[in-house]
């Protein structure tokens, strides 16, 4: 992605399996381009005066377009898809669509994402921890116990709202990146399947690469 003459700053960890992933996925869907602002979130860099000044949280991604300056990925990909994506990755506030796609975008942050992080975390960086194994397991029980939720829109649409693919599925793609890099996605068949499609997209590529070993 070409980074210059785009008012966008996305601050971001430089690690592939942060949230800062969202809008970037989102943007290079969009072919807008945009600055990416390295923060250190793992070096503690995040938590100093200079970054909490502009970032109260102290967290990626944090998006700075012009005037307007946005903490929370969610809030970020809304913004993000109803000013840059010309209708093509939100449906408009008077389609009927729109409940259901921020319907899907708050499931998978708020149900989806907590398991999946914890799965991922347990599974890799936190896996020699005691109880890293028990903990894991959990949020793959919890995942199991989830995905009816969502998996039978899935088994007959191609993305959340049907053929066309919008910022709830980078919300919930996100969410199951880490759940492929935790090792559970063949338990969940319809997710997989999904996962799948997502992945074969060239700007999921460029953001992710390969999904990480739980290894
Ligand atoms: N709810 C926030 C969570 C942001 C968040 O936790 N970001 C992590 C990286 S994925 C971070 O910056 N962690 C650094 C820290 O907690 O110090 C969002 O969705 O943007």
């Amino acid at each position: 992605m070409e980074s210059t003459a785009s008012t966008i700053q996305i601050h971001v960890s430089g690690r592939p399996f942060t949230r800062d992933c969202r809008p970037r996925w989102l943007l290079e869907e969009l072919g807008v381009a945009y600055t990416p602002v390295p923060v250190g979130i793992f070096s503690g860099d995040a938590r100093k005066p200079a970054y909490l000044a502009t970032n109260p949280t102290g967290k990626v991604p944090f998006l700075v377009d012009g005037e307007v300056a946005i903490f929370e990925s969610g809030a970020i990909l809304i913004y993000l898809a109803d000013k840059y994506g010309a209708g093509e990755v939100a449906p408009a506030q008077d389609d009927p669509a729109r409940g259901e796609y921020l319907q899907w975008l708050f499931f998978a942050q708020t149900t989806i994402e907590g398991p999946a992080t914890r799965l991922f975390a347990n599974r890799t960086f936190l896996r020699e921890r005691p109880s890293a194994g028990e903990r894991a397991a959990e949020a793959e029980a919890e995942l199991i116990a989830k995905a009816p939720i969502v998996a039978p829109v899935l088994e007959s649409r191609t993305y959340l709202l049907g053929d066309r693919f919008t910022a709830a599925d980078v919300m919930l793609g996100s969410a199951l990146y880490w759940v492929a890099g935790g090792g559970a996605l063949d338990k969940l068949p319809t997710l997989a399947a999904y996962y799948g499609r997502l992945a074969a997209r060239p700007a999921f590529q460029r953001i992710f690469g390969e999904p990480p070993s739980p290894a």
